[in-house]
């Protein structure tokens, strides 16, 4: 007898809850948890509607049409709702759950092999770095796949902001650490916090995108909001969400896939459908919202900009 087992990647999309109802179930929920309506249920009732990003009036900001893709993009209802954030939860229904994370006040720092370590405030970052849009595609490792706008601003200015020295060659970035906002970050068999790395190449490549908006909106939490990489040719689990630092290093960092199952995620984990994850095949991905495979391409479709920086290594595990 055939049985067929579902992986997570495979299954329809519950998540994909219109936002009013959404919200409106929340708050029932909350006010169903909060006891007697009377004895303060409106507190918690309040607590579950989102709060006014300070950011706001940054955007839309204008796209830039030299990254368009051919692809529909996503419908913003599937890419806010079926999430991977296991700071929140190790399944894709955390929408809810990151509304917990506070953005304000929200530091990054910049050290390591930097010229001076510097801290600074999301809000003086933001305006610093001139904002513009992407459509871009994003591949999880998990065979789903979608294409949206993000905003943000390309990381190579970043990047001279924060003068790293010429004997830094990796960049490390890591995700906030604060299990009271995050119950997954009590899961202590994860080696929190979320960390993963770029060389300086690849993170100067033009590609490489601080997302700090999506759908010409703030950036939802769900997402990774206040920032968080986009390196499109890579798989999902490289796009790191908020992040709280960036430090430059001598050495390749082991990222928190990599701790936790060395032999399936690598470091470079570049897209390439003809390399199967050591469970599953990567030939082709599902688009999220409908149930249609579509083949997946070699750096994600993204070889005319980065096939170069891997001249003359492969020998590496280039596509894990
Ligand atoms: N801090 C952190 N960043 C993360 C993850 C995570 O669990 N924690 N999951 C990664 C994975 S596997 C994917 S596919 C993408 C999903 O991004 P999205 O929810 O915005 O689609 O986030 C990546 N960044
Ligand atoms: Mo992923």
């Amino acid at each position: 007898m055939l049985i067929k087992i579902k992986r997570g990647w495979e299954l329809p999309e519950t998540a994909a809850v219109p936002e009013h109802l959404y919200w409106s179930r929340r708050s029932f929920l909350a006010a169903l948890a909060a006891g007697p309506i009377l004895a303060g249920g409106t507190d918690r009732l309040f607590a579950a509607t989102p709060e006014i990003d300070p950011s706001a009036s940054l955007y839309p900001v204008d796209r830039n049409d030299r990254y368009t893709v051919q692809r529909a993009l996503t419908a913003k209802v599937d890419a806010t709702s079926y999430n991977n954030f296991y700071e929140f939860g190790s399944h894709k229904e955390i929408s809810s759950a990151a509304q917990a994370l506070k953005l304000r006040p929200w530091t990054v720092t910049f050290d390591g092999e930097v010229e001076n370590v510097t801290t600074l405030g999301i809000d003086d970052l933001l305006a610093k770095m001139p904002l513009e849009e992407r459509v871009y595609r994003h591949r999880c490792v998990e065979a789903w796949a979608m294409t949206v706008p993000w905003s943000g601003f390309q990381m190579s200015h970043l990047i001279n902001l924060a003068q790293p020295l010429s004997s830094a060659k990796y960049v490390t970035m890591q995700t906030f650490m604060d299990p009271e906002v995050a119950p997954g970050q009590k899961q202590h068999w994860y080696p929190w916090p979320y960390v993963e790395g770029l060389t300086m190449a690849e993170a100067m490549n033009e590609l490489s995108f601080i997302a700090t908006g999506l759908y010409g909106k703030p950036m939802p939490k769900q997402n990774g909001a206040p920032l968080r990489l986009v390196a499109p040719w890579k798989y999902g689990f490289k796009q790191i969400k908020s992040i709280v630092r960036f430090t430059f290093t001598k050495e390749r960092p082991k990222s928190f896939w990599e701790k936790l199952a060395a032999r399936e995620y690598g470091f470079w984990a570049n897209v390439n459908p003809d390399v199967p994850h050591p469970r599953w095949s990567q030939a082709t991905e599902r688009l999220l919202g409908n149930d249609e495979r579509v083949p997946t391409q070699l750096f994600n479709g993204y070889g005319e900009f980065v096939a170069d920086l891997y001249k003359g290594m492969e020998k590496e595990r280039l596509f894990m």
